[in-house]
């Protein structure tokens, strides 16, 4: 594993051990508790397209995808760390090889907050090699970069230690992320008290999926939700079909937001959030046309916010 760190806060560090978690569901979360977290900002939705669109030329300016081992991947990560480093964060790259090409994973530590109980917020950022991969997963990498710098903008300095992780080669089978945490011994694992994942979350024919792992980060989204007035439904097409697999695997407790792959939207569902009955829910799904209008911005805003009301409940 090799590491190269840099920001404005680094001065000598290593990516911070996490140790296997003892405990159950988050703590300090129960099920079904008021939010009791400073209030969260508001995560702009324009902020989150610029990303997008910076993501789009990436692409566009490398064969058209961000694939793993591509110029267009790297060149992902580079934008991404820039902009954390520019915002404070301590910034480390993790290199590995899958398919006999280098792979990265970009892994942001917040300095602040108790490192012993750790709040991991994630997203994959590499794309399919049929196309620039906007929604899939450009749409997660950019929602967690805008929290991020959210939490540098207002100086947000919760109880907990806040690390966000951009993985690479998700699409060959999470092996950016599974990579990381084979890497940490037992006794850091344990230190995550949350890891929160995000890989499709503006597809153009919008679905609002919870993921069904741990209840206490199940219920903090549903809350938020509930509050918009917007129904969800539990995600279940998903097990162990994104980089929470390899969190859970490892009994660290998992949260997460979807809005639909190549599933086919049903009538009771266009009934409760709109869009589409009998269309996928993201027709371009690892194809050419997953570019920067391949997403609602309805989907990107509220999912992006959902996000941020996540971080802000559950590090606090
Ligand atoms: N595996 C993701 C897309 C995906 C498909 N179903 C789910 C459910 C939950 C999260 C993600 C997904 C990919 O192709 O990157
Ligand atoms: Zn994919
Ligand atoms: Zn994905």
């Amino acid at each position: 594993m090799k590491l190269s760190v840099s920001g404005r806060a680094a001065t000598a560090v290593t990516v911070s051990a996490v140790m296997l978690l003892t405990g159950g569901s988050i703590a300090g979360a129960a099920p079904g508790s008021a939010p009791t977290a400073a209030a969260a900002p508001d995560i702009p939705v324009a902020g989150v397209k610029a990303h997008l669109a910076q993501l789009q030329s990436i692409a566009t300016a490398n064969n058209g995808n961000r694939a793993h081992g591509s110029a267009g991947y790297k060149a992902s990560i580079d934008y991404v760390k820039a902009k954390l480093d520019a915002a404070g964060f301590t910034t480390a790259v993790q290199q590995f090889t899958s398919s006999g090409r280098t792979g990265y994973n970009l892994v942001a530590d917040w300095p602040g907050g108790d490192t012993g109980r750790v709040v991991m917020v994630g997203s994959h950022l590499d794309s399919v090699s049929a196309g620039p991969g906007i929604n899939d997963n450009g749409s997660g990498s950019a929602a967690i970069l805008e929290t991020a710098l959210a939490v540098s903008r207002t100086g947000y300095h919760p109880a907990r230690h806040l690390r966000f992780a951009w993985w690479g080669a998700e699409e060959l089978g999470m092996v950016g992320s599974r990579y990381y945490v084979n890497n940490l011994s037992p006794s850091d694992r344990s230190k995550i008290s949350g890891y929160l994942n995000f890989d499709m979350i503006g597809s153009p024919n919008p679905g609002y999926f919870v993921y069904d792992d741990d209840p206490a980060i199940e219920k903090t989204f549903q809350n938020y939700f509930t509050g918009l007035g917007v129904a969800t439904e539990p995600e279940t097409e998903g097990d162990g079909r994104s980089d929470h697999a390899p969190f859970k695997n490892a009994g660290v407790p998992v949260g997460g937001l979807f809005s639909g792959a190549d599933y086919i939207k049903t009538a009771a569902q266009a009934t409760k959030w709109g869009g589409t009955s009998g269309q996928a829910f993201d027709r371009c799904y690892h194809r050419s046309c997953d570019t920067a209008s391949n997403i609602n911005d309805t989907a990107l805003n509220r999912n992006s916010d959902a996000i941020a009301y996540a971080v802000w409940e559950l590090a606090s």
